[in-house]
């Protein structure tokens, strides 16, 4: 098994959700977190909450993933304590609208494309350089099950989670002469921030995608992460799709 204590874990979209829940499993395990996201005072509260409760050594960090030049200044100026990163989590990521594609918002299409493939590809490009130089390292990259699957009015979300599967498997291939590691989690319906973020706000909205199911909860996501970055060394868990049970499909949902 993979000892998690000491290791540094970097966390992008710490501050709510899949993020957050992983930063506290991980700090039970004794890791080291490098917790991203732009809403720092969120951010402070949960490093405070994991001193306290685990002694947890953090690194906090206002980061925009969709700022190209300040994600990788932030990681070619980290302290030299901090840069031998053992785990990068990618997950910030988001959906705006539900939309047919000839009524949807382009501002919305380029947040969605911005945040979900540039800024996971930003981040990648400025950490795996350093696990290579130590042939050492794991990356997890945080997908769903659209990724696999598309659903009506869902198309550029989709498209951007579609592309997270072919950069992960894309990542796979040219690490495949290292010891780093590389896995997709997919998660289905989780209740998190995430569809109030997609209505902008609507809890209403919000509320109704989660009717009548028992959703998966951050907490169910972050144990398939610490899972994945527990096994033996020799072990790669390439990708893991997570549904909640009564969920079969993104659109074969059981509601009571
Ligand atoms: P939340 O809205 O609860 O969390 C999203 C996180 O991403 C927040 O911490 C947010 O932080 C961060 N984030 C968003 N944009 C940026 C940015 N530009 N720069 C840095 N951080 C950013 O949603 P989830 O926890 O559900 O989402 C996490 C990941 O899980 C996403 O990639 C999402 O696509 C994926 N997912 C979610 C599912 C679900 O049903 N919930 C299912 C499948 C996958 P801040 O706003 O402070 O910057
Ligand atoms: C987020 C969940 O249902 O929009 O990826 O695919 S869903």
């Amino acid at each position: 098994m993979t000892n998690l204590k000491n290791k540094i874990v970097f966390i992008t979209g710490a501050s709510s959700g899949i993020g957050l829940s992983s930063a506290r499993a991980f700090a039970k395990k004794g890791a080291k977190l490098i917790l991203a996201a732009r809403r720092i005072e969120r951010l402070n509260t949960l490093a405070k909450e994991l001193k306290k409760n685990y002694k947890t050594e953090a690194l906090v960090v206002k980061l925009d993933v969709t700022t190209k030049s300040k994600v990788s200044s932030f990681i070619n100026k980290l302290p030299l304590k901090w840069k031998s990163i053992d785990i990068l989590l990618n997950n910030a990521g988001l959906s705006r609208g539900l939309d047919k594609l000839h009524e949807g918002s382009i501002k919305d299409w380029d947040e969605m494309i911005n945040t979900n493939i540039k800024g996971l590809l930003y981040v990648s490009r400025a950490v795996i350089p350093l696990m290579v130089k130590r042939n050492s390292g794991h990356i997890i990259n945080i997908g769903s099950i659209a990724g696999h699957e598309v659903y009506p009015k869902g198309n550029v979300y989709c498209a951007t989670k579609h592309a997270v599967d072919a950069i992960t498997k894309g990542l796979r291939m040219d690490l495949v002469d290292t010891n780093i590691r590389v896995t997709t989690i997919d998660p289905g319906m989780a209740e998190t921030e995430f569809s109030k973020v997609r209505f902008r706000g609507n809890v209403n909205k919000a509320k109704a995608v989660y009717t009548g199911i028992k959703p998966l909860t951050p907490e169910d996501v972050a144990d398939s992460i610490i899972y994945s970055a527990t096994r033996p060394e020799n072990v790669v868990i390439a990708e893991m799709i997570l549904l909640p049970n009564k969920q079969a499909s993104s659109m074969v949902v059981h509601r009571n």
